[in-house]
């Protein structure tokens, strides 16, 4: 078995959202056996409820696949024959088989610009890529952006055009671009229908051709066997296993009962399981160089095993390993404040986050306490789409109740004594007073587009404050617009602008560039003349009038009326810029007065407007806001 490190493949299957990435990714499964084909349904490695429902991929999935290459069918056969194997598949398959085969260890990662992390993640781990290009769609933004990101890490590219089943699809044109962005040869490109199976015979094989195995570091003091340097991509919170990391062997082996030493926390432990992924977790006992698979790391702590962290270990003392190189670091961009709606669910909602965290290495949180909510968390998210599922899992899989407040992103405020801070939350915006001046995140946003729809979009883009650049074309139909924006204008409803001002041809990406002034304000929302901290927001000061506008209008459609009149007000700094009234909720207490007795129906009536009085100097505060209203407001 010397030479089982050549016939490792890592790659990965990178793509714009929705090109089939993941549908690609079954007919590997079945091609190569790993699946039976009774247990196979769409889309099998969007393993989370949420991710089937949506039909989109969330968290990357690893899976270990044994190809045959040209025997595979042969394989096939002998193992529908009812040839079993252990521990060791890989090991087991070559003995019994007694031809080649190959180890092919295959990671699926998500479409949408909110996940960019979970692919940088995955390619940190293999040595190439499959470029998907949906034949009908062509060259989209995440196409660019993720592409961009596996030649940073210098991986091997297998341009693939995809769905050439489709009526829409245009193969000829797809080709073309692909040339052009790649500069490869159009002998390259592969044409395959992840849904037909066509041409992924060829991709498995141009795997094992192109793609190079995994190198021995021959520099390494301890060159292979000795000490162990596995690079943690991803982690997961299992409830049988607790922590386990998803690990790319580097150097070295690691066994089942191995001691565990982790570089950047220092935390320790022992190997409590080893194995691969098929997708299920399998047992194997050890995963040796160049190997992609999980260790069950016997950690409580959510802290102590940090995607990115090396793990070495073994028999040999760490101090003289170095960390490896991991991969960019995660950028929160988005912040939103989260509380149990109930206060004496906080030891639950801490509890589920810290698990939550554990597969989902981008979110990050702190505690934060507020008058009106009590006990919560200020987190921080990749965007909107994370921030959604997010709180959707904490609703589902934990049963919580929870409170969202307004989602915005972090700003730098340089105050006039000098001091400079973060703010990821309005209610945390110094007073206007102490204020000289504030910055806000910009970034560099893509939009691809056919020619067609420029003028709308250039519209667009300069009502959210873009600053345009440059336009390159892709071909003579198709275009990429740069700009420079800020973040916070592309947060609420700039993607389902842009899909309708383009017929849904257009697609954005965008990436963190730098801090620039910004002309902001907090505004504080009223409700009975109480401010509602979770409502508070900071909006630039020239669209003001219309967010005060639009959120107090929102308030009075959906707050449900009170015994009183509610006054429903936005402010600045303490002046009402916009306000609404919500009648009362008028009882009808005269209802089972039948006949005539005027005098006692008025008597009545009286009543219950002295009635009404008095619950609205009670009622000051105390209103409550249904959780669907903020939901609505947040969707504004
Ligand atoms: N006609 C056709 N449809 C396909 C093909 N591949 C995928 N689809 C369909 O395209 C849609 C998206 O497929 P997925 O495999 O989920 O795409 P994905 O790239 O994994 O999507 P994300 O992970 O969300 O980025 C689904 O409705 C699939 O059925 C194909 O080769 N031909
Ligand atoms: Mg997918």
């Amino acid at each position: 078995m010397e030479n089982k490190i050549n016939n490792i493949r890592n790659f990965c299957i990178i793509a714009h959202i929705d090109h089939g990435k993941s549908t690609l990714a079954d007919r590997m499964l079945e091609i190569t056996g790993t699946i039976d084909k009774r247990k196979m349904k769409d889309q099998i490695l969007d393993r989370m409820d949420l991710e089937r429902e949506r039909g989109i991929t969330i968290k990357l999935q690893p899976v270990t696949m044994i190809y045959g290459g040209k025997n595979q069918n042969a394989k096939i056969k002998m193992q529908n024959d009812n040839l079993k194997f252990k521990n060791n598949p890989a090991k087991q398959e070559s003995e019994i088989f007694n031809f080649d085969f190959y180890i092919l260890n295959l990671i699926d990662t998500p479409g949408h610009v909110d996940f960019s992390y979970e692919v940088s993640r995955s390619l940190a781990a293999v040595e190439g890529a499959i470029l998907l290009v949906d034949a009908s769609q062509g060259i989209q933004a995440q196409t660019l952006a993720n592409l961009y990101l596996a030649m940073e890490q210098n991986l091997t590219i297998i341009p693939v055009v995809n769905k050439i089943d489709l009526p829409a699809a245009d193969v000829a044109k797809t080709k073309k671009e692909i040339v052009n962005l790649l500069g490869c040869r159009e002998e390259e490109i592969i044409l395959a229908s992840g849904k037909t199976g066509q041409g992924v015979t060829e991709i498995l094989d141009a795997v094992i051709e192109r793609v190079p195995a995994p190198a021995l570091n021959p520099s390494g003091p301890l060159y292979q066997g000795g000490y162990l340097r596995a690079l943690i991509f991803d982690s997961n919170y299992d409830e049988y296993r607790g922590v386990v990391a998803y690990v790319r062997v580097v150097d070295g082996k690691i066994k089942k009962g191995d001691k565990l030493h982790l570089i950047a926390t220092g935390a320790k432990s022992e190997a409590l399981d080893v194995g691969i992924f098929k997708p299920d977790y399998h047992s194997t006992g050890e995963l040796g160089t160049g190997e992609i698979g999980y260790i069950v790391t016997g950690f409580k702590e959510v802290g102590e095993c940090r995607v990115g962290d090396t793990i070495t270990g073994g028999s040999t003392s760490n101090s003289e390993v170095n960390p490896l190189k991991g991969y960019q670091e995660v950028k929160p961009m988005v912040f939103a404040g989260i509380f149990p709606k109930e206060g004496n669910e906080y030891q639950e909602l801490r509890d589920a986050m810290e698990k939550l965290k554990l597969n989902d290495a981008a979110l990050i949180y702190e505690p934060e306490h507020s008058e009106a909510l009590g006990f919560g968390f200020r987190c921080g998210f990749l965007g909107l789409l994370h921030l959604e599922i997010f709180q959707e899992r904490l609703r589902r899989e934990y049963g919580l109740d929870i409170i969202v407040t307004t989602p915005s992103v972090a700003y730098r405020v340089k105050k006039t004594s000098g001091a400079e801070s973060i703010v990821r939350s309005p209610q945390k915006m110094p007073n206007p007073a102490e204020i000289e001046r504030i910055e806000e995140p910009w970034v560099r946003l893509d939009v691809i587009t056919p020619k067609d729809y420029l003028g709308a979009i250039m519209g667009l883009v300069q009502d959210k404050k873009g600053i345009y650049k440059n336009t390159e074309y892709i071909d003579e139909n198709r275009a990429i617009l740069h700009y420079d924006i800020p973040m916070a204008t592309i947060l609420t409803d700039f993607y389902d602008k842009i899909k309708s001002a383009s017929s849904g041809y257009a697609s954005i990406n965008y990436d963190y560039q730098d801090y620039r002034q910004a002309d902001v304000a907090k505004m504080d929302i009223l409700v009975a003349e109480e401010p509602i901290e979770a409502l508070a927001l900071i909006v630039y000061r020239d669209d003001a009038f219309r967010r005060g506008k639009e959120i107090v209008e929102t308030l009075k459609e959906t707050l449900p009326k009170q015994m009183f009149v509610l006054k429903l007000q936005a402010a600045i700094g303490g002046k009402i810029i916009a306000a609404e009234k919500l009648s009362a909720l008028r009882k009808d207490v005269t209802a089972k007065l039948y006949g005539g007795d005027v005098s006692r129906k008025r008597k009545l009536l009286e009543k219950q407007k002295k009635g009404k009085k008095k619950m609205m100097a009670a009622g000051k505060g105390s209103v409550e806001i249904p959780p669907d209203t903020f939901v609505k407001i947040l969707r504004k």
